[in-house]
Formats: C-alpha cells, sequence, structure tokens
C-alpha cells in the first residue's frame, strides 16, 4: 500500500533550523515541545511557539550588570549543551552586555546609547545584580555614573524590563544583613513592577521561556505578586521533589553521609527550604546533565535562593516553615522519639521540629477539603512574614 502523507503540524516542518540555530530539526521540535510544556501552554501551541522561534524578529537586549558575581551570566552560558546558549543568543540581539561585549570604555558606553535609541520604546532591560543605594549609590559606579542612574535611564524607554538573578530580583546575597551598602531589588530602585526571575543562579531555561513566550505571544507570561512567572514559580519545590516519598513517610537524613543521606531520604531535618520555596527546579533541572541535577538530586539541602528572607538569610540548618499541606491526610511525624537513634547534631532540629510537628497536626486538620484555597493562604502567610 502505498504510504500516505499526512498533513504536517507547523511545528514538524521548521524551515531553515540548521542555518538559524545550527541543530537538527528533530532536537529542535523537541526543544520547542519543551518550551510549550514548561510555559504550562497545551499542546496546540506548539506550532506557535516553533514558528515565532524559527521567524521571530530578533529583540534588542540591552543587559546590565551590578552588584553580582555573573552566576547568571554564567549559567545561561555554560550549559552542558551548546543548544540553549546557541538558542539564547539567536533569538536575541544582545547589544550591550559587559562581560560579552568586546568593546569596552566609552565604545561600550556608545553601544549601549545606540541601542537604546534605535530601538527606542522596544528594546529588553535584562539586568542581573543589585543595586547599591547608600551614600548616593556610590558602591557602584559604571563610566563614572551610579548603576541606579544608569538602570533608570536605559529603563525609561524599554519594552520590557526583566530582573535575573535572585540579587535583581530581591537584592540576593548583596542585601544579607546588615547590607552595608544598601543594596536593593531592580523594582525597589524603578518603583514599578518588572518581571523577576530568581535563582543565585537562575535556570536559564526560565529566562529563555519568558522571552519565547514575548516572542510568540507578543506579552509577558503570567506573572504572580512578585512578578515571577507562573509558569516557574506557581508551586513549591516540596510538591515536586523526588525525595517527597520519604518525607511522607518520615524517612530523613539526620547528618551528611548518614545512611538515610546515602539512601537519598528527606533532607528537611538537614534544613532543606524545599517546603517554603517556590520553583521549579525539580521539575527542569540545572545543566541539561540528565537526572538528578539540581541541588537536592545531588544531596545538597535547598537554601531557598529564590526567596527573600529564606535564601541567604535562614541558617542553613535551620527548619523550613512548611507553608502548605498536601496529601496525604497525614503527615509524618518529622521528630523522633527523644533517645532514639538520634545525633546530637540533630537535638537541636528535633527540638524545633517539636513545635511544627503539632502545628502541621493543626493545619492539616483545618486543610483538609481545602486544597483550592492551599496556594493564596501560603503565599499571603509568607507575604505577612516577609513583605515585598
Ligand atoms: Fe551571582 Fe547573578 Fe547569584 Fe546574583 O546570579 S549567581 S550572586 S543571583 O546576580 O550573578
Ligand atoms: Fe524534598 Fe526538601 Fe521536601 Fe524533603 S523537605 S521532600 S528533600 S523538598
Ligand atoms: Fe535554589 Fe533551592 Fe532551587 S537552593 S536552585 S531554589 S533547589
Amino acid at each position: 500500500m502505498a504510504a500516505r502523507s499526512l498533513p504536517r503540524a507547523p511545528c514538524d516542518e521548521p524551515e531553515g533550523v540548521e542555518p538559524r540555530f545550527g541543530i537538527e530539526r528533530r532536537l529542535f521540535i523537541k526543544i520547542a515541545a519543551a518550551l510549550t510544556a514548561a510555559m504550562g501552554l497545551p499542546k496546540s501551541a506548539q506550532g506557535a511557539v516553533a514558528g515565532a522561534l524559527q521567524t521571530a524578529r530578533r529583540p534588542s537586549v540591552i543587559w546590565l550588570q551590578f552588584q553580582e558575581c555573573t552566576g547568571c551570566t554564567e549559567s545561561l552560558l555554560r550549559a552542558e549543551h551548546p543548544t540553549l546558549e546557541k538558542l539564547i543568543l539567536e533569538l536575541i540581539s544582545l547589544d550591550y552586555h559587559e562581560t560579552l561585549m568586546a568593546a569596552a570604555g566609552h565604545q561600550a558606553e556608545a553601544a549601549r546609547k545606540s541601542a537604546m535609541a534605535e530601538n527606542k520604546g522596544k528594546y529588553i532591560l535584562v539586568v542581573e545584580g543589585a543595586i547599591p543605594t547608600k551614600e548616593n549609590g556610590v558602591f557602584c559606579k559604571i563610566g563614572g555614573r551610579t548603576a541606579i542612574d544608569l538602570v533608570k535611564e536605559t529603563a525609561a524607554d524599554a519594552a520590557a524590563v526583566i530582573a535575573i538573578g535572585s540579587c535583581a530580583s530581591w537584592g540576593g546575597m548583596p542585601s544579607t544583613t546588615p547590607n552595608p551598602t544598601g543594596a536593593s531589588s531592580l523594582q525597589e530602585i524603578l518603583g514599578k513592577p518588572v518581571v523577576s526571575i530568581p535563582g543565585c543562579p537562575p535556570n536559564p531555561y526560565n529566562f529563555l521561556t519568558t522571552v519565547v513566550h514575548f516572542l510568540t505571544f507578543g506579552r509577558l507570561p503570567e506573572l504572580d505578586k512578585k512578578g515571577r512567572p507562573k509558569f516557574a514559580y506557581g508551586r513549591l519545590i516540596h510538591e515536586n521533589c523526588e525525595r517527597r516519598a520519604h518525607f511522607d513517610a518520615g524517612r530523613f537524613a539526620i547528618q551528611f553521609g548518614d545512611d538515610g543521606h546515602r539512601q537519598g531520604w528527606c533532607l528537611y531535618k538537614l534544613g532543606c527550604k524545599g517546603p517554603e520555596t517556590y520553583a521549579n527546579c525539580p521539575q527542569i533541572l540545572f545543566g541539561d546533565a540528565g537526572v538528578g541535577t539540581w541541588p537536592v538530586g545531588i544531596g545538597h539541602p535547598c537554601i531557598g535562593c529564590t526567596e527573600k528572607g529564606i535564601g541567604f538569610e535562614k541558617p542553613i540548618h535551620a527548619l523550613a516553615e512548611l507553608l502548605t499541606v498536601t496529601p496525604p491526610t497525614q503527615f509524618a511525624r518529622p521528630a523522633e522519639e527523644q533517645g532514639k537513634g538520634i545525633s546530637l547534631a540533630s537535638a537541636a532540629a528535633v527540638a524545633a521540629v517539636a513545635g511544627v510537628a503539632v502545628g502541621i497536626g493543626a493545619k492539616v486538620a483545618s486543610n483538609l477539603g481545602k486544597h483550592d484555597d492551599q496556594d493564596a493562604a501560603a503565599e499571603a502567610k509568607r507575604d505577612e512574614k516577609n513583605p515585598g
């Protein structure tokens, strides 16, 4: 029987994939499918996403760097596969980036000015790093001008402003108490909402997916109250963690290197902040290096790097607050009975957990049947503790 030729969806036949991205079609289709899923869109949107990847005009991007370690840029460029870097650099026209551009001094400043003038109202401003405010901002100056001046000037005519990394999103490591330089977030400096992609460093796929959403639909993705794309920061790490079954069953690592740790048990008692941290790390992983490549996956507790008031503020071994109570209907006791197989190192933790455990019981009782309200309630609770 002669083979029937089936009509093809637009994403099945992307033209010019090799010339534009230098990658094979099959891989391109996979990437388009993954990005569509990452945005929380149905499969039917895959064609539109693939089409935008193929044909969208590269928006001019001005990327400013202030108080930071360049980890945001590094994470973007050092993915295990070169594909991600290629995709990003092919999709945008990176017109100003101090680490990557060849220009220096006056030439670099001229590049920023001309990108702003030529793309007025259309360019995307990406800011990496916190912005110091004490002593009129003298702690970070570029070309003789403070970070405050530069960011305000560049944001004025931008089509979209993105804070990449925790430093720009909420102050990050430079803003840690006592915050000697008055390190502030981009939103605090501009006094208006911006898109925030926190993480130290942030996951490059969350940046790429945000840009692709912008190119596909001409608008930014849906954001939460803190300006974070909901597709990436809508769920607690604890909800999607591969160690969650151990948490529910009461199997915890107590010390680094103990049997529980070696067997991949839950890291809650080692201070994992997954129960109070919103991010998609367990779902999208890091570095394209395969299964388990995220902090908890390789045996380190999440430190809550995406969350203001948790990352770099809350001690690494302090117990996380259990923000939501999701099924099963009953939580395992996170504390052993005193004197049974417990180390000195975890004694303080257990004392703290005992109080938490009472709270868990009360929460379970009051939350049964109210799962729809849980996220809103959890967010309100966190905002109350940690405004801004
Ligand atoms: Fe570093 Fe970026 Fe951390 Fe900050 O990532 S990885 S200190 S979020 O601004 O460069
Ligand atoms: Fe995973 Fe941490 Fe939650 Fe344990 S406490 S299930 S390690 S996120
Ligand atoms: Fe950060 Fe925790 Fe993810 S430390 S990278 S939010 S697992």
